[in-house]
């Protein structure tokens, strides 16, 4: 293997959690009371439908290096009523397209896909969007996400409604 194609794969496994996965057994997710989410910050500009929206807590964004294209998003989202996150969107200076992505594992192998049907939420469930599983996929980046930088993050609920979140660009998860 050539020194390229190990920076590339190193990369790649940076980019998709891979190490964090593989290490994730201790990981706490319960520690979502103290985050700061986008409503508590005054950040959040909503244009809610009738139902209530959903938590979200512990937004962040992997930085990026130099040359790099893809990044991802991440949180932990809790709606109070059943829904599904159905589409996310930035300005097209961060990234000129944003998908919504599950991690699959088949033979082995570890590879990533668009939820087309959105991602489901149960009502008062948190799901966590982390490195390794399910996370908001940045295509097209116009350059890279540096650390102490963030961005806005528009996210669209089947029922609740679209809110604008603030995500900060970090190392590691908050
Ligand atoms: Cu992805």
């Amino acid at each position: 293997m050539s020194h390229a194609r190990t920076a590339w794969a190193i990369a790649l496994a940076a980019l998709l959690g891979l190490t964090a996965a593989a290490c994730s057994g201790g990981d706490d997710v319960a520690d979502t009371a103290s985050a700061t989410t986008a409503a508590a910050a005054g950040s959040a500009t909503t244009t809610a439908a009738d139902a209530k929206l959903p938590t979200i807590a512990k937004p962040w964004a992997r930085a990026t290096a130099d040359g790099v294209k893809m990044g991802a998003a991440y949180f932990t989202v809790t709606a109070a009523a059943d829904d599904k996150l159905v589409a996310a969107k930035v300005q097209t200076s961060v990234a000129g397209m944003t998908e919504i992505h599950e991690v699959t594992m088949s033979n082995g192998a570890m590879s990533m896909k668009e939820l087309a049907g959105g991602l489901p939420l149960p009502a008062g469930t948190a799901v966590e969007l982390k490195p390794g599983g399910y996370h908001i996929m940045l295509m097209q980046l116009a350059g890279p996400l540096k650390v102490g930088s963030s961005f806005e993050l528009t996210l669209t609920f089947e029922k609740a409604g679209t809110t604008t979140i603030t995500v900060p660009v970090r190392e590691t998860a908050p």
